[in-house]
């Protein structure tokens, strides 16, 4: 096992996003944060400063056709980003979960880093937006990232009733969650957490 830091880069350019994406899993949770939409923005913010992944995402996408591509495919390429520095994954916790209380709403969301993406997803939200942002893309961008990044991913609101509360009480629970499956346990020397001795594929 090497101390050397676990970076992932991703340029991704078609005709109806330009991104750009580097992370490092052994970061501070510093960020430099550029999607074009305000509350995204907030959300990966939250995900990195809750995480200590640093991300830096810089996202050019097509806003005057909608929202749509440019949450998902910016999720898309986060996903790869992370793939990217995790590697072979050896030595990782893989598993992580956490409740996030934010006021009056609580969530739980548990995620392992299996290589089978998978999403169970049991949030509403009663607004149409949050801030300029669809809530009905914050699902997807769940499903993306758990498609890209290879996450068997359970989010769940257990109650709540304000709809940024709910919002950001998913992104910091999934940031605290890939804290503990992405961290180095040094018990586990370079040893891949499975007993298939592979994850995914
Ligand atoms: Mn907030």
């Amino acid at each position: 096992m090497t101390d050397q830091p676990r970076t992932g880069k991703v340029e991704r350019k078609t005709a109806e996003t330009s991104i750009e994406i580097a992370v490092n899993l052994d970061g501070t949770g510093t960020y430099d944060v550029s999607t074009g939409i305000g509350f995204l923005d907030h959300m990966v913010e939250q995900f990195s400063k809750h995480s200590l992944i640093d991300v830096t995402m810089k996202v050019e996408g097509d806003l005057h056709v909608d929202q749509h591509h440019t949450t998902e495919d910016s999720a898309i390429a986060l996903g790869q980003a992370l793939t990217d520095a995790l590697g072979d994954k050896a030595g990782i916790g893989r598993y992580g979960s956490a409740y996030s209380p934010m006021d009056e709403t609580l969530s739980r969301v548990s995620l392992d880093i299996s290589g089978r993406p998978y999403l169970v997803w049991k949030a509403q939200f009663s607004q149409e937006k949050l801030g300029e942002w669809d809530t009905e893309l914050i699902e997807h961008w769940f499903h993306s990232v758990a498609q890209s990044a290879g996450l068997t991913l359970h989010c769940e609101l257990l109650y709540g009733t304000n709809n940024h509360h709910i919002c950001e009480s998913l992104y910091k629970g999934f940031a605290r969650a890939m804290r503990i499956a992405v961290e180095r346990d040094p018990r586990k020397g370079g040893a891949i957490p499975s007993t298939k001795g592979q994850l995914g594929g």
